[in-house]
């Protein structure tokens, strides 16, 4: 290779290596949670114990994206994607599950796994699984990648199948299905959370839109 040759190829790959940071930053920025933190509330009661609360929908009119549902009203969403929660803590979560639902591509999902006792509640009943063919969304929380730290959470949101109609926000919808489970904190980190059903819309398996875009069905658990 020549000199001039080998200049060329340097300058590219530094202008490549610039061009792959700039884009590893920018997918970084676009990951950053955007709505305002929903923190874990200490129990008046039980020591290192706190509860959270999230609603699932199936559009994104109850409020969670600004007024008239932002820049995508009609996308399925969870109603916050920044968890914050104590380290080596307890976090009794309660989800309340506004949307209709189908099948699991992958009924590994209709399990509920890595909480406390292996079981939710499930309006009212404790179940370790539920049926893969009536799912609604899936909460499910994973470790970090390029660590060694480990949290995962996985608790299937069976389709809502009430009828009473509720408002919140611009949203119409019915009482919600309410799930309910607690799981431990383990050690400090920003953790990250998605739906395994495939409710995205937009693509062929209904992996699009609202499954692949930040903020809609995935998010983050900053343990601190
Ligand atoms: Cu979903």
């Amino acid at each position: 290779m020549n000199r001039s040759k080998s200049l060329g190829v340097a300058l590219a790959s530094v202008l490549l290596g610039g061009g792959a940071l700039a884009l590893a930053g920018f997918a970084l920025a676009s990951a950053t949670p955007h709505q305002a933190a929903l923190n874990c509330v200490p129990s008046q009661s039980a020591a290192n114990t706190c509860s959270l609360n999230l609603s699932t929908f199936p559009d994104s009119l109850a409020g969670e994206h600004g007024k008239t549902g932002g820049d995508h009203p009609d996308w399925v969403s969870y109603a916050n994607d920044n968890l914050v929660v104590p380290a080596n803590t307890t976090v009794d979560v309660t989800i309340d599950q506004y949307d209709s639902g189908g099948s699991l591509n992958n009924a590994f999902f209709d399990q509920v796994m890595g909480t406390i006792g292996g079981t939710a509640t499930i309006a009212g009943k404790t179940v370790s699984s539920v049926d893969p063919n009536n799912v609604g969304h899936t909460f499910t929380l994973r470790g970090i990648p390029g660590s060694d730290k480990m949290l995962f959470v996985s608790v299937p949101l069976p389709a809502d199948s009430n009828t009473q109609a509720v408002t919140i926000g611009d949203g119409s919808y019915t009482k919600p299905v309410v799930v309910q489970f607690s799981f431990k904190t383990g050690s400090k980190g920003v953790y990250e959370w998605n739906c395994e059903f495939p409710c995205g819309g937009g693509r062929e398996g209904e992996f699009g839109q609202a499954m692949s875009t930040y903020g809609y069905m995935s998010g983050t658990l900053t343990v601190n």
